[in-house]
């Protein structure tokens, strides 16, 4: 499941770990790829919709929380990520081929707000980077289904 603010990578992330190579468009509602969850930012964005959020997590066993590397500033509130026991967190700092892209700063930001990591550093132009978190995310998946 990924969650994260408005226009951090989220959509763009999970086309590229599931090999669809289309453009992202905004995100209206929760949709599923694979067995990849995507979320709206504004879901994450404004505290109202959290519940909506919270009640898709549950089914989840990977919280993946995604910001973008030239963001230096975090809603996340306090313990959000860790309200189900059992579940993974893990923290991607998108975008990071951008020329004010600051990923250092982002994951000491990201620290501060409770995320422990791993963290994983990745942009859309880095297959490499990307290959990392796929085999980290799908080896999740097989050992559960096994
Ligand atoms: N430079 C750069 N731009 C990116 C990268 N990833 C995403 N973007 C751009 O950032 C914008 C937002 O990307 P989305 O994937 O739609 O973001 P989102 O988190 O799904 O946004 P919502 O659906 O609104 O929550 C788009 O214009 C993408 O092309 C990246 O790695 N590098
Ligand atoms: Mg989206």
């Amino acid at each position: 499941m990924l969650i994260g603010e408005i226009e951090a990578g989220k959509t763009t992330l999970l086309n590229a770990l599931f090999g669809k190579d289309e453009e992202a468009r905004k995100t209206q509602a929760i949709e599923f790829e694979g067995n990849g969850m995507d979320t709206p930012g504004e879901y994450f964005s404004h505290p109202r919709l959290y519940s909506a959020l919270l009640c898709s997590a549950q089914d989840m066993s990977t919280l993946v929380y995604v910001h973008p590397a030239d963001r230096l500033s975090c809603r996340l509130p306090p313990g959000f990520l860790d309200i189900y026991s059992g579940k993974r967190v893990i923290a991607v700092i998108t975008k990071t081929d951008l020329a004010d892209a600051r990923p250092a700063a982002v994951e000491a930001l990201l620290h501060a707000h409770g995320i422990s990591g791993p963290f994983f550093r990745i942009s859309r132009d880095d297959p490499a980077a990307l290959q990392a978190l796929k085999d980290v995310l799908l080896g999740s998946t097989m050992e559960q289904t096994v």
